[in-house]
Parts: C-alpha cells; structure tokens; sequence
C-alpha cells in the first residue's frame, strides 16, 4: 500500500498515545508527538527525504525514529507500535478520537474500569460509571455518551454502492413472498445518496406478521433488535441495520413517501401541508382537523400525495431541500437523465494495462449492455503499477483496437486513454500521439497531497493543453477510504467551459466522482458532463447506474450529458 506524509504522522502519533496510556515515559511520548507534528507540515514527501538519506535532519526525528521510519516504509508498523498495540486492547485507540477524551483520560477509563473500547465506553456511561471516576463528572459523562452517538453515526455510514448490493437480494426477496403486494427500497438509498446510514423497506401486505416472520430469517441476519407488526429492524452481518415497514397497499404511496425523506424534504412539505389546511403522515395526507380514522385525503401512491400537495411528482433523488419544491411549484423540475439515455462509455481498461479482460471482450460486453460505442482508455506509462503503455505499446494498442472493430458489428471501439496528469501538470504521453487518438481522458493518480493551488494549477494545465477531452475522476477520492483531494472546483469548471473539455462522473462504484454537489455546479455553470464507469472488467459496465443516481441528484437532463448523444454529435462539442 502506498503511503504518504500523513499515513506516517498517524502512525507516529498513535504511538505516542499508546505510550502513554500504556504509563510510558513522558519523554518518549513527546518525542513521538513532535516527530508526527513535523511529518504532517513537511512540504515533501517523507519518502523522497529518506532516499536522499537525511531524514535525521528533520527537527525532531532522531536516529531512533528514523529507523521506524524506515521500518514503516519496508513493513507498514515498526517494533516499539507493534509491542504496545499487542499489551493494549485492539481498539483502545478508537477512544481517543471521542473529543474530550485524551490519551491521559483514556488511561484512568482503562486502569479504574477496563474501558477497552467503544461499546464499553458506552456501556459505562450509560451505567453512570464514568460520573464517578475522579477527574470526570457527569458532565464529561454526558459529553462522551453524545459524542459516541455522533461518532457512530459519521463512521457508520456505508458507500451507497455496497448498501444497493446488500438491499438489493432482500427486496427481491420480499416480492417474492406471496403475502406481499409491494416492496421497495426507501431512505437515502432510494434517493441514491452516496453513503447510507442504513437501509429502510418498506411493503404492502395484509398480513405483516408473515412479512416480518420473513424478514428476520433472511440470510445475514444477527440480530433482531426490534420486533412488531408494523415495524421490524434487524442488524446484518457487517453491523448494518435494516429497518421494515409494513402497511395495507392502499397506504404503500404514504409509506413509502414517508420512508424515503428525506426529513429536510418533508419538514418544507409539511409546511406547504399547513398552508393548506392539510397535515402529512407516514398513513397520508389528512385534513389538518381529522379525527382518528378519517380517511386520508391522499394516501395510495406517492403521485397521489403530490397531487394534494398542489404538486407534480418529485422524483426521490430531488428529495433533499435543495429547491425541488419551489422547482416543482413552478412547474420547472428537470426531465432527469435515466440510464437508458447513455449510448456509449468513455472510460475502461483492458489487460493491456489493469483490467482483467480484452479490447474484443470489453466490446462484446458493451454491445450486449446496450452500448452503441465505447472507448477504451488504457493507462499511461507512468501509472507502472497499473501496468501503463508507453507510446510503442499504445501504437500496438491502436491497432489492436483496428483489429477488434474489423471484427464485430454494432458497437463502436474508439481508441482512447487514461493519461496521467503528471505532478507538474504536464501529460505522460506526447501531444501528437494523443492527437491521434479519438478521445482522451487525462486524470490524476499520483501526489494527492498537493496542496490547493498546486493542484488547481496542475489540473488546469491539462485543461488547457488543447489534447484532452475529459478530465477523469476529477476529485480523486475513494468513497470511505481516500479523501478527494484539494482542488478548486469553480476554477476547475471554467477552464473547461473556456477550452472546452468535460468533467467526468465516474460510476465506479468506490469513487462516485464527480460527486453530486459539484456535477450541479458544472451543470449550472454551463459545462456538460460525461458519465463513465472506467470499469476494469467486462462485467462492469451496469456500474452506469451508479453515475445515473450521482447525475439524477444533480438535476440533470440528458441534453447535460455528452455521452446520451450519437458520437459524432458528441463529438462536435469538443471542436475547438
Ligand atoms: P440514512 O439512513 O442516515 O442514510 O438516511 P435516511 O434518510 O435513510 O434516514 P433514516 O433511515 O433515519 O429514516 C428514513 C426516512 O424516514 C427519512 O429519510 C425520513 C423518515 N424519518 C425518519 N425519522 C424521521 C423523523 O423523526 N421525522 C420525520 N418526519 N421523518 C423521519
Ligand atoms: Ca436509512
Ligand atoms: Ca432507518
Ligand atoms: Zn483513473
């Protein structure tokens, strides 16, 4: 695994709140701190300081740490961590990043009551242990079961692709039950947000004992933690909760309304209710003076609930209070983009560099998706661990490409590639061998840690090169895994608009990126975008439907997206 400034720093900090909380010598514990400081401000890799040999020139790192250092580099851990991360619970370090809770009081929860980690620390705060250890308080006490709370929500939070997997086979499952109408996925996984809390269904049937009876004997299921005839939540296997809702199908449209939210949504529905006299529940719309068992003015589909509302139907990945309702009111809510829009993918690998499978198989899975074109966008010679072509190998690889489209009929094989932005902002390949290429996506895949101008300035200078079409995965994140990187967006979007050049929504289903928010931006600017999976397998192109959800919630329309067109009229944009 590569390792940057920061990963070091974590590491060298962490030891320092393992010594102390194991009661180490103070002295050592600021050593490590101050050690961990300096990497983190340093302007340079600490990689490129340790090849040139003179990592001890640093202000505070000795011979010692600098043989950690080394050590980290070769092993990922070094001797003094791996020692003390053995004589200490395994996530003991996972208290100190509850604000308020320093190595030091860390110490007195595990030498007075054995807190090892979070569910303990919780434990004994609900049972109103911590009040009672010197140093602490009820008011410490209160903080730390708040910020439990938060923590586990900001940190429990899935990709949005990995919860549509899971929830996928139980909704399936649910339909297929002969008790059940209607089943559906609701909450923020309907709505296609990129992480998920956790999952919410919701189904129509006259008897929900049965549904619920089937709902907890899923596969995967390891805890039933609330169990009724109308609502039912379980935990499965990877610690996510799923939740399930069941009425009659004459209140599905309300339930379902009610479960996909977002609260931000209904909180201004609600007062547009008022307004009219009306109040909504998970049951309906009702008149605001109804008794109980009045029937609901609306209740039956989500249209019907609109409709009372004043309103046309508002598509779930609208539903977070970001202007739909005032849209709608105006009659003025985009035609959203669908996947069937898209005639082609702009980005993918084959095993000429990291994918797993050929330009010919590539293609014939693109063809059987529905494609009418595709462009294979292979990575560059410096991406060496991806196995990048350098120019003799991208010349081989045109031809290639040749050969396969002389092959088969009914798609389209462009030859493209994946340039590497270089960390000067330079291109990894010659300008006329991209000329003559079809189409070229130019991405960054190296020295993430740049700081904000440097790579806003490295970035437009792609943009401006006049040999690019697209800049890949424009943010560089991973979901859950890698922050994006520091750039800014609006000068971003127009250098594109002025050299015109898109911005991709990678669908890959680990990156999302473009994320929603600034595919909104570009759109609004005036730059349309493109939607790629830059899949690395044959089996990766229904990932689409990932970028769909990401362009839907930034209110596009399929005129926004360069790849709903014919080629050639996609092409025409980029004229220059
Ligand atoms: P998540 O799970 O954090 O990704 O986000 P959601 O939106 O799925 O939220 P969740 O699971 O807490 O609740 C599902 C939906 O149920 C939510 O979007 C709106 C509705 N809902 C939940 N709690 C409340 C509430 O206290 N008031 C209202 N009005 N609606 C709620
Ligand atoms: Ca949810
Ligand atoms: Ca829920
Ligand atoms: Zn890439």
């Amino acid at each position: 695994m590569k390792m940057n400034n920061a990963d070091y720093a974590r590491l060298l900090s962490d030891t320092a709140a393992l010594i102390e909380i194991s009661g180490g010598n103070t002295f050592r514990v600021r050593a490590f701190e101050g050690a961990a400081r300096t990497l983190s401000k340093l302007p340079v890799s600490v990689e490129s300081i340790m090849d040139a040999g003179t990592l001890t020139s640093l202000s505070g790192i000795g011979k010692s740490i600098a043989q950690d250092l080394i050590s980290i580099r070769a092993t990922g851990s070094f001797e003094l961590y791996d020692t003390l991360r053995a004589d200490l619970p395994d996530h003991i370090l996972d208290l100190t990043r509850v604000q308020g809770l320093g190595p030091k009081k860390v110490k007195a929860l595990y030498d007075k009551l054995g807190i090892g980690d979070l569910d303990q620390l919780e434990a004994a705060a609900l049972s109103g242990a911590i009040a009672g250890l010197p140093g602490f308080g009820q008011k410490t006490q209160d903080n730390i079961s708040r910020e439990i709370e938060r923590l586990r929500r900001v940190g429990g939070r899935r990709p949005l692709t990995l919860a549509l997997m899971i929830a996928q086979p139980i909704v399936e499952a649910l339909r297929a039950l002969p008790q059940v109408q209607r089943a559906e996925i609701a909450g923020s996984a309907r709505r296609w947000r990129e992480t998920v809390g956790d999952l919410d269904f919701v189904a129509a049937s006259d008897d929900p004992e049965a549904v619920m009876a089937a709902f907890v004997a899923l596969p995967g299921v390891q805890e039933v933690i609330a169990r009724g005839p109308t609502k039912t939540s379980i935990i499965l296997a990877g610690e996510l909760q799923a939740d399930l809702r069941v009425v009659t199908l004459d209140q599905f449209g309300a339930l379902l309304h009610h479960f996909t939210g977002s609260k931000e949504h209904h909180v201004e529905l609600r007062k547009r209710a008022r307004a009219r006299g009306l109040k909504i529940s998970e049951y309906g719309v009702f008149k605001i003076d109804a008794a109980d068992g009045d029937p609901p003015v609306a209740s039956r589909t989500e249209a019907d609930i609109y409709a009372a509302l004043d309103l046309p139907y508002i598509a779930p990945e609208l539903r977070e209070a970001a202007g739909e309702i005032e849209a709608a009111e105006r009659r003025a809510l985009p035609a959203l983009i669908e996947l069937a829009d898209l005639r082609g993918d702009l980005h993918m690998h084959t095993t000429a560099s990291d994918g797993r499978h050929s330009i010919l198989e590539m293609a014939l899975a693109a063809r059987a998706f529905g494609h009418t074109y595709i462009v294979i966008t292979d990575h560059s010679q410096s991406s060496t661990i991806a196995n990048g072509l350098d120019p003799a190998r991208l010349r081989q690889h045109m031809l290639d490409i040749d050969a396969v489209n002389a092959q088969i009929d009914g798609i389209e094989v462009k030859k493209g590639i994946e340039v590497d932005i270089l960390k000067d902002g330079s291109l990894d390949l010659p300008d006329d061998l991209l000329d003559e290429l079809d189409f070229v996506i130019a991405s960054v895949h190296s020295n993430m840690r740049q700081d904000r101008d440097t790579m806003t300035a490295r970035v437009l200078r792609a943009v401006e090169s006049g040999h690019v079409h697209a800049i890949g995965h424009p943010t560089g994140r991973l979901l859950g895994q890698r922050d994006p990187f520091d750039i800014d967006i609006e000068a971003l979007i127009q250098a594109c608009l002025k050299h015109r050049v898109a911005l991709e929504i990678n669908a890959g289903a680990g990156r999302l990126d473009l994320k929603d928010e600034h595919a909104r931006l570009a759109a609004q600017a005036g730059l349309p975008l493109v939607i790629n999976t830059d899949t690395h397998s044959a089996e990766g192109f229904a990932q689409l439907a990932f970028g769909v959800g990401v362009a839907r919630r930034a209110w596009l329309e399929p005129r926004q997206v360069l790849n709903t067109l014919p080629w050639d009229d996609m092409m025409a944009w980029f004229a220059r």
